[in-house]
């Protein structure tokens, strides 16, 4: 089975990584965690990606905040998809790493999630993997049936609450 990077800018981007940590957790998909910045360790940064293929992973995670140019560039040296997510900043909300993250010249794409879409994050690279794994697709359509179920449920106490 191919595994998933999380690669983050800042070990501050750790409570982030782990939201993604423990859905793949969840599934039972292998992975590895790494930190490697695009501004303090490009040189780090650059190697990891271009070596990513041919290292078993099949999809990676950037998590980067503020001027957020880590996903970029480590699709900029890779044909692995790369997803992004931007980390939420004191100063300006995340705005800055959303921007910088989901704004990518024509030629190397990221697939963005939202600002410290950890969870989105680990379920879109899962669902990627589940394109070549047919064990993946199913936990991912059990998890599906599983949360359509919980809303259901919810509803339902809503609906007794207030609909009387
Ligand atoms: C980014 O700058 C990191 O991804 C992090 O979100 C942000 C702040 O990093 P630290 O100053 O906390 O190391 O590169």
């Amino acid at each position: 089975m191919k595994k998933v990077a999380i690669v983050m800018g800042s070990d501050s981007d750790l409570p982030v990584a782990e939201k993604a940590v423990n859905t793949l957790k969840d599934f039972g998909v292998p992975f590895e965690v790494h930190v490697f910045s695009a501004h303090r360790t490009p040189v780090e940064a650059k190697v990891f990606s271009e070596k990513a293929k041919e290292n078993g992973f099949g999809v990676i995670i950037a998590i980067a905040g503020m001027a957020a140019h880590l996903a970029g560039a480590i699709a900029a040296n890779t044909i692995l998809p790369v997803i992004g997510i931007p980390v939420k900043s004191a100063n300006l909300g995340g705005m800055e790493a959303l921007l910088s993250t989901v704004q990518m010249p024509s030629g190397i794409p990221v697939a963005t999630v939202a600002i410290d879409g950890g969870v989105n994050a680990a379920l879109l690279a899962l669902q990627i993997l589940a394109v070549e794994d047919e064990s993946i697709s199913a936990k991912l359509s059990e998890k599906r049936k599983k949360d359509t179920a919980t809303v259901l449920e919810k509803n339902k106490m809503i609906e007794e609450k207030y609909n009387k």
